[in-house]
């Protein structure tokens, strides 16, 4: 077993280390304060190749797989949360693509999301279909005259949603077929009939938009269709799969980001006379952060050594971001303990990383449901 990186993943992990340092970090803090977007910082992702990670470089993209992915996605959370969940959710949509698109949809679309800089994003959330995905009613009827979709609904918490160019849609081709009868259809922006509807406030990860999309007989080509008809669920649950590895190395990044920070102040903050990393209640502490860290981050290669292995890796995927996802927010916890007075204060990083965690126990699945999912896996 050999758990050391190629020379091109070191690389990797270089440049997206030096990219999260001196690019990312240094607006982290404003873009939770601004609630901004970065959409410059994403452009330099995919100058840098970041954004075509995964997908082959005849299509535009830089190659690798989801290892790859966990390296970049793990070092941009480090130092910036929001900008790895904008590489980490962005990548969904051109995996989706590669994977079940027709040559035609892969030559249209791949280079245009990988070195394009075009934004991806998955829309598959709806008020009423959260936890229960296959309860979606948002509709895409066909239209025999015109071999159009039309689409009809309204998706809510669409990660990036309000600034992708590129969307995967999944929405009822059958609507008497429940969620046998959903498809997965892609859509540009500006299409007529699809606009943005509300912008979410949230409690953290506010450099990446959140957004209502709202259909109104939306047309779209039918020659859109990600897949056959009747596939989306699967799509949908397929991408989710290799979607959580991602988010399982946001959670394990924004982890380590937390545990260095702590390591470094348990050195020079000095209390009772002495640096209180002296303590053996601070060292417990830093012990148990780096033990739930580094034993999260050997779930996350394993589940994405599986898939890259072309292997079943459901119930992996489930795993690694239910136990990353608690696990950043058990660090992320200490972590602001630690710093004490200073760590609840804006002028830390500590606030935000700890807000920001929480996130990775909500989206791409809950915990809760994750835990269906592994049990349905285990005792299959
Ligand atoms: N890969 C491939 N196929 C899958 C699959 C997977 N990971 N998971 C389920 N399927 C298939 C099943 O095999 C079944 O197909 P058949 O009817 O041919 O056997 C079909 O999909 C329906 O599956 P199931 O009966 O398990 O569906 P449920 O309605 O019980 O829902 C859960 C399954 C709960 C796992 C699903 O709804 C889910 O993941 N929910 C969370 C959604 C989520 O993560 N949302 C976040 C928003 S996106 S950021």
């Amino acid at each position: 077993m050999d758990f050391s990186l190629t020379k091109e993943q070191e690389m990797i992990k270089k440049l997206a280390g030096q990219f999260a340092l001196e690019v990312l970090e240094t607006v982290a803090a404003e873009l939770d304060e601004s609630h901004t977007f970065p959409i410059e910082n994403f452009k330099k992702m995919a100058a840098l190749g970041f954004t075509g990670i995964g997908v082959p470089r005849e299509y535009g993209g830089t190659g690798g797989g989801a290892i790859e992915e966990v390296i970049a996605v793990n070092e941009f959370a480090k130092k910036c949360m929001s900008s790895s969940a904008i590489l980490s959710i962005h990548l969904i949509a051109p995996h989706a693509i590669n994977k079940f698109g027709n040559e035609e949809q892969k030559q249209k679309y791949l280079p245009r999301l990988t070195k394009g800089g075009e934004l991806g994003a998955f829309a598959l959330t709806e008020p009423n279909a959260g936890s229960d995905a296959g309860a979606v009613k948002t509709v895409a009827i066909l239209d025999e005259d015109t071999n159009e979709y039309v689409i009809n609904g309204t998706k809510c918490f669409i990660s990036g949603g309000s600034r992708a160019d590129i969307l995967t849609l999944f929405a009822l081709t059958q609507p008497e077929k429940g969620l046998k009868g959903m498809s997965a259809i892609i859509i540009e922006k500006g299409t007529p009939g699809f606009s943005i509807g509300k912008i979410e406030s949230k409690m953290g990860l506010a450099g990446s938009e959140t957004a209502e999309l709202i259909f109104e007989d939306c047309r779209v080509p039918a020659s859109n269709l990600l897949g056959k008809e009747g596939q989306g669920f699967k799509i949908a649950m397929q991408a989710l799969d290799g979607a959580r590895i991602g988010t399982g190395a946001q959670a394990v990044g924004v982890a380590e980001g937390a545990l260095d920070l702590s390591v470094k102040y348990a050195k020079e903050r000095v209390q009772f006379g002495k640096p209180i990393g002296t303590l053996q209640g601070i060292q417990w502490y830093i012990a148990d952060m780096a033990t739930k860290t580094e034993s999260a981050k050997m779930l996350v290669y394993y589940a994405a050594y599986l898939k890259d292995a072309g292997k079943a890796h459901t119930k992996e995927s489930a795993m690694c971001k239910l136990n990353a996802s608690e696990n950043a927010r058990h660090v992320t916890n200490m972590a602001l303990q630690i710093h004490g007075g200073y760590g609840y204060m804006k002028d830390y990083p500590l606030e935000r990383m700890y807000r920001d965690a929480k996130i990775t126990e909500i989206y791409e699945g809950t915990s809760e449901i994750h835990k269906v999912v592994i049990a349905r896996e285990v005792m299959k």
